[in-house]
């Protein structure tokens, strides 16, 4: 309860800040996008993760606000860094379930990226297996909206939910990223090398493109790069960090 009324005044206490995670291109190595993820600097506790208070902003609603705030956030923050580093870098927004029901998203969407005046291919929702199949006729009209907007979408966590291919074909969204708990084990790991594969060879035959997530040495990122996986992500590539250090990342050299 007491942390509830907390979240409540986060927002307007201006206790919510975010950090971003780069994500390279395998190939040539270079940032083409980061991942935002929120923090909250409590007055008393010192930094929450977000996997201590999402689900409890899930549940109260508070979602709602927050995700509009981080979306918001996101988006001006791309936009400054394109017009500081010249550098276009897409910034990835994660969905909950409760957002992408919400029967305004699309035009929370919309007024968004008028307001910050970003690209909107520069802005990337990011989308569970479990959001995306509860509903699945409903998700379709849903990813309708978004993709008619222009914006970029992708399916996160990807491997660990219940996803149908039936429906996996019929959604359009441009990648799939696949769970750090897959990456984690490879090299060594057969089976999660043969799934890892198996996602990348489904993911182009859908033309979808393929991120993986949890990177965390030189020889995932190799056996990645054989496999053909597009982009990665993880603590050997950039662990999450201030937009500063981001600006200074993209002002480097290509
Ligand atoms: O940054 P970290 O690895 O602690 O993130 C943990 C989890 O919190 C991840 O599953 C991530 O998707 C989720 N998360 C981080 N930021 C946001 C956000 O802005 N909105 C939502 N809905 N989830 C987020
Ligand atoms: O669920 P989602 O993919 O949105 O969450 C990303 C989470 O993974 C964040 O909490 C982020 O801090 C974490 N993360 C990012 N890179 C790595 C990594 O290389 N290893 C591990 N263990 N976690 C990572
Ligand atoms: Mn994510
Ligand atoms: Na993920």
């Amino acid at each position: 309860v007491k942390l509830e009324v907390g979240l409540r005044r986060a927002l307007q206490n201006n206790e919510l800040y975010l950090q971003y995670q780069p994500q390279i291109d395998v190939r040539s190595a270079q940032v083409v996008g980061v991942e935002a993820l929120v923090r909250w600097r409590h007055p008393e506790y010192g930094i929450i993760a977000p996997n201590d208070f999402i689900p409890l902003a899930e549940e109260t609603g508070l979602i709602v606000p927050i995700g509009e705030w981080v979306l918001r956030t996101a988006c001006l923050q791309a936009r400054a860094w394109h017009q500081q580093c010249r550098r276009a870098v897409r910034v990835a927004v994660n969905l909950s379930a409760r957002q992408f029901k919400d029967e305004n998203l699309a035009q929370t969407v919309l007024s968004v990226l008028n307001d910050t005046q970003l690209d909107p291919r520069l802005l990337e929702l990011e989308l569970t297996e479990g959001t995306l199949m509860d509903d699945a006729l409903a998700t379709l009209a849903t990813l309708e909206a978004l993709r008619a907007i222009g914006i970029y979408l992708s399916i996160d966590d990807f491997g660990t939910g219940y996803s149908s291919m039936n429906y996996l074909k019929r959604f359009d969204v441009r990648a799939l990223k696949i769970d750090k708990s897959f990456i984690s084990g490879l090299p060594q790991d057969s089976e999660n090398a043969a799934i890892t594969r198996a996602i990348i060879a489904m993911a182009h035959g859908l033309k979808m493109a393929v991120v993986a997530e949890g990177v965390e040495t030189e020889q995932q990122l190799t056996l990645l790069e054989q496999y053909g996986c597009d982009m990665a992500q993880g603590y050997l590539l950039g662990r999450p960090q201030s937009q500063d250090a981001i600006a200074q990342m993209l002002a480097g050299p290509l």
